[in-house]
Protein backbone atom coordinates (compact mmCIF):
# COMPACT_ATOMS: atom_id res chain seq x y z
CA UNK A 1 0.00 0.00 0.00
CA UNK A 2 1.20 3.43 -1.05
CA UNK A 3 1.17 6.43 1.90
CA UNK A 4 -1.30 8.99 0.12
CA UNK A 5 0.33 11.63 1.93
CA UNK A 6 3.78 10.81 1.27
CA UNK A 7 2.90 10.05 -2.49
CA UNK A 8 1.85 13.14 -2.95
CA UNK A 9 4.38 14.93 -1.50
CA UNK A 10 7.01 13.04 -3.75
CA UNK A 11 4.71 14.20 -6.87
CA UNK A 12 5.08 17.33 -6.15
CA UNK A 13 9.23 16.80 -6.23
CA UNK A 14 8.68 15.61 -9.12
CA UNK A 15 7.05 18.64 -10.43
CA UNK A 16 3.45 17.62 -10.83
CA UNK A 17 1.37 20.62 -11.62
CA UNK A 18 -1.98 19.36 -11.06
CA UNK A 19 -4.85 16.82 -10.41
CA UNK A 20 -7.69 16.50 -12.64
CA UNK A 21 -10.07 13.87 -11.20
CA UNK A 22 -13.56 12.66 -11.34
CA UNK A 23 -13.82 10.66 -7.86
CA UNK A 24 -13.82 6.76 -7.21
CA UNK A 25 -14.05 5.35 -3.73
CA UNK A 26 -10.67 3.38 -4.31
CA UNK A 27 -8.80 6.28 -4.90
CA UNK A 28 -10.30 8.68 -1.76
CA UNK A 29 -7.25 8.15 -0.26
CA UNK A 30 -5.22 10.20 -2.62
CA UNK A 31 -7.75 12.65 -3.80
CA UNK A 32 -8.18 13.55 0.50
CA UNK A 33 -4.08 13.54 0.59
CA UNK A 34 -4.03 15.91 -2.87
CA UNK A 35 -7.28 18.17 -1.06
CA UNK A 36 -4.98 18.62 2.28
CA UNK A 37 -1.77 19.90 -0.26
CA UNK A 38 -3.73 22.05 -2.85
CA UNK A 39 -1.11 24.48 -1.90
CA UNK A 40 1.88 21.87 -3.31
CA UNK A 41 -0.59 20.41 -5.88
CA UNK A 42 -3.52 21.80 -8.15
CA UNK A 43 -6.64 20.19 -7.50
CA UNK A 44 -9.11 20.09 -10.11
CA UNK A 45 -12.59 18.64 -9.68
CA UNK A 46 -13.78 17.75 -13.14
CA UNK A 47 -17.49 17.39 -14.26
CA UNK A 48 -16.65 14.26 -16.50
CA UNK A 49 -13.58 12.06 -17.70
CA UNK A 50 -13.53 13.88 -21.32
CA UNK A 51 -13.39 17.04 -19.43
CA UNK A 52 -10.17 15.81 -17.56
CA UNK A 53 -8.42 14.97 -20.29
CA UNK A 54 -9.27 17.87 -22.38
CA UNK A 55 -7.75 20.22 -19.31
CA UNK A 56 -4.87 17.68 -19.22
CA UNK A 57 -3.94 17.89 -22.27
CA UNK A 58 -4.18 21.62 -22.37
CA UNK A 59 -1.68 21.97 -19.55
CA UNK A 60 0.46 19.11 -20.87
CA UNK A 61 0.58 21.94 -24.32
CA UNK A 62 1.39 24.98 -21.85
CA UNK A 63 4.46 22.71 -20.47
CA UNK A 64 2.10 21.80 -16.93
CA UNK A 65 2.53 17.95 -15.14
CA UNK A 66 -0.72 17.14 -14.48
CA UNK A 67 -2.20 13.33 -13.63
CA UNK A 68 -6.15 12.43 -14.41
CA UNK A 69 -7.80 9.97 -11.59
CA UNK A 70 -10.82 8.46 -12.56
CA UNK A 71 -12.65 5.33 -12.12
CA UNK A 72 -12.94 2.31 -14.78
CA UNK A 73 -16.60 3.48 -15.43
CA UNK A 74 -14.99 6.91 -16.53
CA UNK A 75 -12.78 5.27 -19.51
CA UNK A 76 -15.75 5.33 -21.80
CA UNK A 77 -16.40 8.92 -21.04
CA UNK A 78 -12.80 9.98 -22.04
CA UNK A 79 -12.53 8.05 -25.42
CA UNK A 80 -12.87 10.58 -27.79
CA UNK A 81 -10.61 12.75 -26.30
CA UNK A 82 -8.15 10.11 -26.47
CA UNK A 83 -8.68 8.70 -29.65
CA UNK A 84 -9.22 11.87 -31.25
CA UNK A 85 -6.73 14.37 -29.94
CA UNK A 86 -4.20 12.38 -27.50
CA UNK A 87 -3.93 9.78 -29.90
CA UNK A 88 -3.20 11.57 -32.78
CA UNK A 89 -1.27 14.84 -31.04
CA UNK A 90 0.81 12.43 -29.26
CA UNK A 91 -0.22 14.35 -25.99
CA UNK A 92 0.70 12.22 -22.87
CA UNK A 93 -0.06 12.54 -19.51
CA UNK A 94 -0.39 9.98 -16.76
CA UNK A 95 -4.33 8.12 -15.85
CA UNK A 96 -4.85 6.62 -12.94
CA UNK A 97 -7.29 4.61 -13.03
CA UNK A 98 -9.84 2.33 -10.31
CA UNK A 99 -10.33 -0.57 -11.88
CA UNK A 100 -13.69 -1.68 -10.64
CA UNK A 101 -14.64 -5.09 -10.11
CA UNK A 102 -17.94 -7.74 -9.79
CA UNK A 103 -19.12 -10.41 -8.46
CA UNK A 104 -21.69 -12.24 -10.04
CA UNK A 105 -24.85 -11.19 -8.25
CA UNK A 106 -23.64 -8.47 -7.00
CA UNK A 107 -25.70 -5.51 -7.49
CA UNK A 108 -22.91 -3.27 -9.01
CA UNK A 109 -23.68 -4.09 -12.40
CA UNK A 110 -22.56 -1.09 -13.83
CA UNK A 111 -18.84 -2.50 -13.78
CA UNK A 112 -20.11 -5.95 -14.61
CA UNK A 113 -18.55 -5.37 -18.31
CA UNK A 114 -15.58 -3.43 -17.66
CA UNK A 115 -14.13 -5.52 -14.89
CA UNK A 116 -13.67 -8.23 -17.57
CA UNK A 117 -13.20 -6.03 -20.91
CA UNK A 118 -11.34 -3.25 -19.51
CA UNK A 119 -7.81 -4.11 -20.92
CA UNK A 120 -9.45 -4.30 -24.13
CA UNK A 121 -10.97 -1.17 -24.48
CA UNK A 122 -7.76 0.73 -23.11
CA UNK A 123 -5.83 -0.88 -26.02
CA UNK A 124 -8.65 -0.52 -28.39
CA UNK A 125 -7.97 3.28 -27.76
CA UNK A 126 -4.22 2.88 -28.95
CA UNK A 127 -3.51 3.19 -25.03
CA UNK A 128 -1.19 0.24 -22.82
CA UNK A 129 -2.00 -0.47 -19.35
CA UNK A 130 0.23 -1.64 -16.14
CA UNK A 131 -0.76 -2.04 -12.56
CA UNK A 132 0.27 0.62 -10.38
CA UNK A 133 2.57 -1.15 -8.06
CA UNK A 134 2.46 -0.47 -4.67
CA UNK A 135 6.09 0.56 -3.93
CA UNK A 136 6.33 4.27 -3.85
CA UNK A 137 9.72 4.64 -5.31
CA UNK A 138 8.73 2.32 -8.28
CA UNK A 139 5.19 3.67 -8.56
CA UNK A 140 6.90 7.44 -8.95
CA UNK A 141 8.47 5.92 -11.83
CA UNK A 142 5.66 4.84 -13.50
CA UNK A 143 4.29 8.24 -13.39
CA UNK A 144 7.02 9.82 -14.94
CA UNK A 145 7.17 7.36 -17.44
CA UNK A 146 3.04 8.16 -18.72
CA UNK A 147 4.67 11.47 -20.09
CA UNK A 148 5.75 9.85 -22.79
CA UNK A 149 3.63 7.18 -23.95
CA UNK A 150 0.30 6.52 -23.83
CA UNK A 151 -0.40 4.52 -20.76
CA UNK A 152 -3.43 4.11 -18.04
CA UNK A 153 -1.77 2.90 -14.40
CA UNK A 154 -4.57 0.89 -13.11
CA UNK A 155 -5.16 0.64 -9.28
CA UNK A 156 -7.33 -1.92 -6.69
CA UNK A 157 -8.78 -0.78 -3.40
CA UNK A 158 -5.48 -1.42 -1.39
CA UNK A 159 -3.18 0.96 -3.89
CA UNK A 160 -3.75 3.63 -1.60
CA UNK A 161 -3.84 4.36 1.80
CA UNK A 162 -6.84 5.90 3.69
CA UNK A 163 -6.44 9.22 4.27
CA UNK A 164 -8.74 12.02 5.93
CA UNK A 165 -9.97 15.01 4.94
CA UNK A 166 -8.88 17.99 6.94
CA UNK A 167 -11.62 19.68 8.48
CA UNK A 168 -11.01 22.98 6.88
CA UNK A 169 -12.48 21.20 3.74
CA UNK A 170 -15.76 20.00 4.92
CA UNK A 171 -19.21 21.41 4.01
CA UNK A 172 -21.41 21.60 6.83
CA UNK A 173 -25.21 21.37 5.84
CA UNK A 174 -26.58 20.89 8.93
CA UNK A 175 -29.34 23.67 8.40
CA UNK A 176 -30.61 21.56 6.30
CA UNK A 177 -33.15 18.72 6.04
CA UNK A 178 -31.72 15.16 4.87
CA UNK A 179 -32.22 13.77 1.58
CA UNK A 180 -34.20 11.26 3.36
CA UNK A 181 -36.40 13.21 4.77
CA UNK A 182 -37.20 15.43 1.50
CA UNK A 183 -37.20 12.00 -0.14
CA UNK A 184 -40.25 9.93 2.42
CA UNK A 185 -41.95 13.65 1.81
CA UNK A 186 -41.99 12.91 -1.90
CA UNK A 187 -43.36 9.40 -1.53
CA UNK A 188 -46.82 10.67 0.04
CA UNK A 189 -46.68 13.10 -2.32
CA UNK A 190 -46.98 10.96 -5.16
CA UNK A 191 -48.83 8.71 -4.11
CA UNK A 192 -52.11 9.95 -5.95
CA UNK A 193 -49.67 10.44 -8.96
CA UNK A 194 -50.43 6.61 -10.67
CA UNK A 195 -48.99 6.97 -13.66
CA UNK A 196 -45.63 8.65 -12.77
CA UNK A 197 -42.33 7.25 -13.73
CA UNK A 198 -39.63 8.25 -11.36
CA UNK A 199 -35.95 8.04 -11.73
CA UNK A 200 -33.06 7.79 -9.50
CA UNK A 201 -29.82 9.04 -10.46
CA UNK A 202 -26.33 6.95 -9.88
CA UNK A 203 -25.31 7.35 -6.50
CA UNK A 204 -26.77 7.68 -2.99
CA UNK A 205 -29.81 8.87 -4.48
CA UNK A 206 -30.69 5.67 -5.67
CA UNK A 207 -29.56 3.73 -2.74
CA UNK A 208 -32.03 6.17 -0.98
CA UNK A 209 -34.88 5.82 -3.14
CA UNK A 210 -34.78 2.41 -3.08
CA UNK A 211 -35.22 2.15 1.01
CA UNK A 212 -37.95 4.87 0.89
CA UNK A 213 -39.68 5.10 -2.15
CA UNK A 214 -40.45 1.70 -2.84
CA UNK A 215 -43.67 0.56 -4.65
CA UNK A 216 -43.66 3.27 -6.96
CA UNK A 217 -42.93 3.05 -10.40
CA UNK A 218 -39.31 3.69 -9.83
CA UNK A 219 -36.24 3.09 -11.42
CA UNK A 220 -33.09 3.08 -9.34
CA UNK A 221 -30.65 3.71 -12.02
CA UNK A 222 -26.71 2.06 -11.03
CA UNK A 223 -24.39 3.97 -13.50
CA UNK A 224 -24.72 5.73 -16.77
CA UNK A 225 -24.00 8.80 -14.01
CA UNK A 226 -24.91 12.01 -15.85
CA UNK A 227 -27.54 10.43 -18.26
CA UNK A 228 -30.67 10.35 -15.38
CA UNK A 229 -31.94 13.52 -17.17
CA UNK A 230 -31.92 12.62 -20.26
CA UNK A 231 -33.47 9.16 -19.51
CA UNK A 232 -36.16 10.72 -18.39
CA UNK A 233 -36.26 12.85 -21.45
CA UNK A 234 -37.05 9.28 -23.32
CA UNK A 235 -39.59 8.57 -20.70
CA UNK A 236 -41.15 11.78 -21.23
CA UNK A 237 -41.31 11.80 -25.01
CA UNK A 238 -43.00 8.75 -25.43
CA UNK A 239 -45.76 10.29 -23.01
CA UNK A 240 -44.74 9.21 -19.39
CA UNK A 241 -44.70 12.17 -16.45
CA UNK A 242 -41.62 11.91 -15.13
CA UNK A 243 -40.26 12.72 -11.90
CA UNK A 244 -35.88 12.52 -11.79
CA UNK A 245 -34.23 12.75 -8.62
CA UNK A 246 -30.76 13.79 -9.07
CA UNK A 247 -27.29 14.93 -7.40
CA UNK A 248 -25.38 17.81 -8.20
CA UNK A 249 -21.62 15.81 -9.93
CA UNK A 250 -23.92 13.52 -11.46
CA UNK A 251 -26.46 17.06 -13.17
CA UNK A 252 -23.30 18.34 -14.28
CA UNK A 253 -21.47 15.72 -16.20
CA UNK A 254 -23.74 15.36 -19.27
CA UNK A 255 -25.21 18.99 -18.70
CA UNK A 256 -25.99 18.87 -22.34
CA UNK A 257 -29.10 16.74 -21.38
CA UNK A 258 -30.15 20.00 -19.98
CA UNK A 259 -30.10 21.90 -22.90
CA UNK A 260 -31.41 19.31 -25.15
CA UNK A 261 -34.61 18.61 -22.88
CA UNK A 262 -35.34 22.27 -22.83
CA UNK A 263 -36.96 22.11 -26.43
CA UNK A 264 -39.64 19.85 -25.26
CA UNK A 265 -41.11 21.69 -22.53
CA UNK A 266 -44.39 22.10 -24.70
CA UNK A 267 -44.26 18.27 -25.42
CA UNK A 268 -43.58 16.78 -22.14
CA UNK A 269 -44.20 16.84 -18.42
CA UNK A 270 -40.71 16.30 -16.28
CA UNK A 271 -40.01 17.40 -12.66
CA UNK A 272 -36.43 17.53 -11.66
CA UNK A 273 -34.83 17.51 -8.91
CA UNK A 274 -31.48 18.57 -7.93
CA UNK A 275 -30.79 16.95 -4.22
CA UNK A 276 -27.48 19.31 -3.58
CA UNK A 277 -25.19 18.00 -0.85
CA UNK A 278 -22.39 19.95 -2.09
CA UNK A 279 -20.10 16.75 -2.48
CA UNK A 280 -20.02 13.12 -3.84
CA UNK A 281 -21.29 11.24 -1.39
CA UNK A 282 -21.11 7.86 -2.95
CA UNK A 283 -17.38 8.19 -3.80
CA UNK A 284 -16.59 9.24 0.13
CA UNK A 285 -17.86 12.82 0.57
CA UNK A 286 -15.55 14.82 -1.80
CA UNK A 287 -16.70 18.01 -2.41
CA UNK A 288 -17.94 19.59 -5.80
CA UNK A 289 -16.29 22.59 -5.54
CA UNK A 290 -19.76 23.80 -7.27
CA UNK A 291 -20.81 26.84 -5.59
CA UNK A 292 -20.16 28.90 -8.28
CA UNK A 293 -22.82 27.74 -10.68
CA UNK A 294 -26.45 29.30 -9.91
CA UNK A 295 -28.64 26.04 -11.01
CA UNK A 296 -31.66 27.82 -11.10
CA UNK A 297 -30.44 30.12 -14.13
CA UNK A 298 -28.74 27.56 -15.61
CA UNK A 299 -32.16 26.07 -15.53
CA UNK A 300 -34.14 28.71 -16.76
CA UNK A 301 -31.56 29.61 -19.43
CA UNK A 302 -32.29 26.15 -20.80
CA UNK A 303 -35.84 26.50 -21.40
CA UNK A 304 -36.90 24.92 -18.25
CA UNK A 305 -39.58 26.86 -15.45
CA UNK A 306 -37.98 26.71 -12.25
CA UNK A 307 -38.99 28.24 -8.54
CA UNK A 308 -38.05 31.62 -7.83
CA UNK A 309 -35.49 30.59 -5.27
CA UNK A 310 -33.47 27.44 -4.05
CA UNK A 311 -35.54 25.10 -1.92
CA UNK A 312 -34.20 24.64 1.85
CA UNK A 313 -36.85 23.17 3.84
CA UNK A 314 -39.57 20.63 3.45
CA UNK A 315 -42.92 22.99 4.37
CA UNK A 316 -41.41 24.78 0.84
CA UNK A 317 -40.66 21.65 -0.88
CA UNK A 318 -44.49 20.39 -0.51
CA UNK A 319 -45.83 23.43 -1.64
CA UNK A 320 -43.89 23.67 -4.87
CA UNK A 321 -44.44 20.02 -5.59
CA UNK A 322 -48.07 19.86 -4.72
CA UNK A 323 -48.53 23.53 -7.80
CA UNK A 324 -46.43 20.93 -10.12
CA UNK A 325 -48.07 18.16 -10.15
CA UNK A 326 -51.35 20.35 -11.07
CA UNK A 327 -49.45 20.87 -14.17
CA UNK A 328 -49.88 19.29 -17.37
CA UNK A 329 -47.00 19.57 -19.50
CA UNK A 330 -43.69 21.37 -18.92
CA UNK A 331 -40.28 21.06 -17.72
CA UNK A 332 -39.61 21.86 -13.69
CA UNK A 333 -36.53 22.21 -11.78
CA UNK A 334 -35.98 22.54 -8.08
CA UNK A 335 -32.66 22.77 -6.50
CA UNK A 336 -32.73 21.24 -3.37
CA UNK A 337 -30.71 21.95 -0.27
CA UNK A 338 -29.91 18.84 1.78
CA UNK A 339 -27.79 17.44 4.57
CA UNK A 340 -25.84 14.58 4.42
CA UNK A 341 -27.49 11.48 5.03
CA UNK A 342 -26.32 8.00 6.46
CA UNK A 343 -25.43 5.06 4.41
CA UNK A 344 -28.47 3.09 2.70
CA UNK A 345 -27.97 -0.76 1.09
CA UNK A 346 -27.75 -0.92 -2.72
CA UNK A 347 -30.78 -2.17 -4.41
CA UNK A 348 -30.25 -5.53 -4.97
CA UNK A 349 -29.26 -6.68 -7.98
CA UNK A 350 -32.40 -8.81 -8.86
CA UNK A 351 -34.44 -6.01 -7.43
CA UNK A 352 -31.95 -4.06 -11.04
CA UNK A 353 -32.34 -6.62 -13.39
CA UNK A 354 -36.03 -8.54 -13.01
CA UNK A 355 -38.24 -5.31 -12.01
CA UNK A 356 -39.46 -2.35 -12.65
CA UNK A 357 -37.06 -1.60 -15.43
CA UNK A 358 -40.07 -0.91 -18.28
CA UNK A 359 -42.04 1.87 -17.62
CA UNK A 360 -44.69 0.41 -19.75
C1 LIG B 1 -18.64 7.85 -15.54
C2 LIG B 1 -18.55 7.70 -14.05
N1 LIG B 1 -17.60 8.38 -13.37
C3 LIG B 1 -17.51 8.27 -12.03
C4 LIG B 1 -18.38 7.48 -11.33
C5 LIG B 1 -18.25 7.32 -9.83
N2 LIG B 1 -19.34 7.96 -9.11
C6 LIG B 1 -20.46 7.29 -8.74
S1 LIG B 1 -21.53 8.22 -7.91
C7 LIG B 1 -20.49 9.56 -7.99
C8 LIG B 1 -20.80 10.85 -7.31
C9 LIG B 1 -22.22 11.19 -7.23
O1 LIG B 1 -22.34 12.38 -6.49
P1 LIG B 1 -23.68 13.20 -6.48
O2 LIG B 1 -24.30 13.20 -7.80
O3 LIG B 1 -23.39 14.51 -5.88
O4 LIG B 1 -24.64 12.33 -5.54
P2 LIG B 1 -24.44 11.90 -4.01
O5 LIG B 1 -23.73 10.58 -4.05
O6 LIG B 1 -23.72 12.97 -3.31
O7 LIG B 1 -25.81 11.72 -3.52
C10 LIG B 1 -19.33 9.26 -8.70
C11 LIG B 1 -18.24 10.21 -8.96
C12 LIG B 1 -19.36 6.81 -12.09
N3 LIG B 1 -20.28 6.01 -11.50
N4 LIG B 1 -19.41 6.93 -13.41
Amino acid sequence: MINSNKFIKELFKNQISHLLVVPCSFSKGLINACINNSDLIEYIPCASEAIACSIASGLVMSGKKPIVIVQSSGLTNMGSCLTSLSNPYNIFFPIICSWRTYKEGDSEIQHKHLAINLCELINSYGYEYEKLTNKMSDALQQVNRSFSKKNILLIDKETFSNCDLDKIHSVNLSFFPKRSSYLSLLNKLIKSEKKLVCIGTTGNTSREMYSIMEGNANFYMTGNMGGALSLGLGSALAGKKTLICGGDAEFVMHLGGLTTTGRYGEKVFIIYIIFDNEVNKSTGGQNTYQKHINYLDLAKSSGWTTTRSVIKSLPDFETELKKIFKKIKGLYFLHVKCNLDNDYPRPTASEIINSKYSFK
